[in-house]
């Protein structure tokens, strides 16, 4: 049993890593928007990845707001959670709360169920930047990131790549800072969020949800980042509703 075990999972996930090291879509950060991107990409048929650097993905819908761990989603966005199969209920108005830890964990299995790999403990360190194109990802171990290891890293080519870091937008900074190119923003570079504001921050984290640079989307709170809008706090519709806009948009593309 000892050698069966070891041999079994370098066996897959040497498999598993070499059958995506070509894809459709490769999604950076496995938050919210991330995961719902990553859902509706494989359900459509495509082949799609998804490169977290945290052991668990989720980014920032774990905890809640200040880890009171429930969340609010408005109505626009309940049928995403249906078909994720995420139990929400009325509160008043437009707000409907839900479960953070409860509806985290859907949205992971709704998308790696669809057909979407995920790879955690992975660092997005660069793009590959070809004829002008986002044409990829170079990747390497968290740790080694972590540890400041001078240690080489690999590349992922894909023919889209989506931008979902959250709040650090680290992946359309070092595409704009690296290579001196201006992105599709209103300054052509990285603006930063701005304060909060819901009602705001919500509707434009969804008009903000396009293709920065060729080959390169953006979605969730980064989206809202690169284009210098607000910041919501713990409501969530707009970050489901980027994801399944920047999904459509790559489908789109392809
Ligand atoms: C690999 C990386 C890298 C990297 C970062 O922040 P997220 O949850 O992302 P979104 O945009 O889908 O959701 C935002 C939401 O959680 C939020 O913060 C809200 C609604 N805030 C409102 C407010 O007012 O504060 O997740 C991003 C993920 C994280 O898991 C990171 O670990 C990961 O991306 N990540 N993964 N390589 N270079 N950088
Ligand atoms: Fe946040």
């Amino acid at each position: 049993m000892e050698k069966i075990v070891s041999a079994g999972i370098v066996e897959s996930y040497f498999d598993k890593l070499r059958r995506n090291l070509v894809l459709d879509v490769a999604i950076v950060g496995g938050g919210p928007s991330g995961l719902v991107a990553a859902y509706y990409l494989a359900k459509a048929g495509r082949r799609v990845a998804l490169f977290e650097r945290k052991l668990a993905p989720g980014g920032g819908m774990w905890g809640g707001a200040m880890m009171f761990n429930d969340i609010v989603v408005q109505s626009d966005a309940l049928p995403i959670l249906e078909e994720l199969g995420v139990s929400y209920r009325h509160y008043r108005g437009d707000a409907y709360l839900v479960d953070s830890v409860h509806a985290t964990a859907a949205l992971i299995y709704a998308a790696t169920r669809a057909g979407a790999t995920i790879f955690n403990c992975y660092s997005v360190e660069d793009v590959v930047f070809k004829d002008e194109r986002v044409a990829g990802l170079v990747v390497n171990w968290a740790p080694v990131i972590r540890e400041g290891m001078h240690v080489d890293p690999l590349v992922i080519m894909a023919t889209a790549v989506l931008e979902g870091t959250g709040h650090d937008c680290a992946i359309a900074r070092l595409v704009a800072r690296k290579n001196g190119v201006r992105l599709n923003t209103p300054t052509g570079e990285v603006i930063g969020e701005r304060s909060l504001s819901i009602e705001e921050a919500e509707r434009t984290t969804v008009e903000n949800t396009k293709e920065i640079y060729p080959g390169l989307f953006v979605s969730g709170m980064a989206a809202n980042g690169v284009s210098g809008s607000f910041r919501m706090g713990p409501i969530f519709g707009g970050m489901l509703l980027s994801g399944k806009k920047a999904a459509q948009m790559i489908c789109d593309s392809l």
